[in-house]
């Protein structure tokens, strides 16, 4: 029987509920929109979690707990009769990671991390209705890998299936709307040994806000289509084209998302420019398609670079010239703090019809110069930092240029 608190948990979403936001908050999070859910042909409620498969997942949950400010939720491995393999649950917020690793020599997970390096391998979401989804998405030619079964235990039934998305990175649909366990099936909950530093904040950052995927050149558009058609995301207004590609950035983004834009996708692919374009470079070091960089929304990007510097994590370098610039000062107005604070971190800015938005990028974090994150506060801006794309691309290509790949 439901308690008074019970009445009150079941009317937030689970996003309000696991970040510890009110609606309002949540919606300036992460850019939010209205929508009419009616018609929606693959109804999508959030992301569930980002899985990684990585090359020492033990190593890789304590730099997540460490340094992201991450708490360990549950495990499965070979303790909990998951022979092949180790998974670690981390949360943040509402924002999930699962980073797993092979522990038997002959786990499918090792051949994935030896083609791939660390990287993203299933990003996961979350669906009030699994079967009606892979209906659809079966009746436009998805491929299901996975058809839609009950995964149970004394806490419960998840309902879930997969399909295939670009290169070797999938989409498992999750239900689990009549589940209470900490993750999972074959999850045992456990809870960090690590403890944060005295004075250290208590989150970093609250949600996940879009994951990007690099796609091959000339393939964009039928990646943008898949989520058209198989998922009813609708393309977001940001994206670029032709013109800027050419000059400055070396690649052509769409973005896709999802009715309200909880979950946004954008998918680049490589320009034929002068230079090699930083796309290429993950392709031929990821082997392929895959998710590219991920953005985590943080109402403190001060504290959280700050906090993330402190424990070893590397961003890209803004050039003094970006703050100087007239032009720079003129378009951003008032922003929450004085430049400096953002020209001693290197964060960027940028603003809109909407409002603005405050974002940095780390390097990538692997030994591949693959997959890396993005920090991003929203103050109303619904973009992707468009106006910084130029001052972003010649950073990434900086890196790209030390490393030989230019
Ligand atoms: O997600 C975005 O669109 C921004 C900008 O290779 C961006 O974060 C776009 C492409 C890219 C790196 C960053
Ligand atoms: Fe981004």
């Amino acid at each position: 029987t439901a308690q008074p608190t019970d009445v009150l948990t079941e009317s937030l979403t689970a996003d309000e509920r696991l970040a510890d936001l009110s609606a309002d908050q949540l919606r300036q999070l992460v850019g939010l929109v209205d929508y009419d859910a009616a018609g929606d042909v693959f109804p999508v409620t959030g992301w569930d979690a980002v899985h990684w498969v990585v090359g020492n997942a033990t190593q890789t949950a304590k730099h997540y707990q460490a340094a992201f400010g991450m708490r360990l939720e549950a495990y499965a491995g070979p303790e909990t009769g998951q022979r092949e393999h180790v998974s670690y649950v981390l949360r943040s917020g509402s924002c999930r990671f699962v980073v797993s690793g092979g522990v038997a020599p002959t786990s499918p997970l090792l051949e994935h991390h030896r083609r791939h390096g660390d990287g993203v391998s299933d990003i996961s979401l979350e669906v009030p209705d699994v079967d009606a989804c892979i209906r659809h998405a079966r009746s436009v030619g998805a491929v299901v890998l996975t058809e839609p079964h009950d995964l149970g235990d004394e806490h419960g039934t998840v309902r879930t299936a997969t399909i295939a998305a670009y290169g070797d990175t999938v989409h498992t649909l999750v239900d689990r709307s009549r589940y209470t366990g900490p993750y999972l099936p074959g999850y045992v909950a456990r809870t960090s040994t690590y403890r944060p530093r005295e004075g250290s904040p208590r989150r970093i950052f609250q949600a996940l806000d879009h994951v990007v995927g690099n796609v091959e050149l000339g393939q964009m558009d039928q990646w943008v289509r898949f989520y058209n058609e198989v998922m009813g995301f609708t393309n977001m207004a940001e994206f670029i084209g032709d013109d800027i590609a050419t000059d400055y950035s070396a690649l052509m983004s769409k973005v896709v998302a999802n009715g309200n834009h909880r979950v946004k996708f954008p998918l680049n692919e490589p320009a034929v420019a002068s230079r090699r374009s930083q796309i290429d470079e993950f392709l031929e070091f990821y082997d392929g398609p895959g998710a590219q960089h991920l953005a985590l929304a943080t109402n403190d990007i001060l504290t959280a670079v700050d906090q993330m510097r402190a424990e070893g994590v590397e961003f890209l370098d803004t050039p003094g010239t970006y703050y100087t610039d007239p032009r720079l000062r003129a378009r951003i107005g008032n922003v929450r703090v004085p430049i400096e604070e953002l020209q001693s971190r290197g964060i960027l800015v940028d603003r809109d019809e909407d409002g603005y938005l405050l974002q940095i990028f780390t390097k990538p974090l692997g030994d591949r110069p693959t997959v890396f994150f993005e920090l991003i506060e929203r103050h109303g801006s619904l973009g992707f930092g468009k106006g910084n794309f130029k001052a972003l691309f010649e950073a990434i290509e900086r890196e790209q240029e030390r490393r030989g790949n230019l």
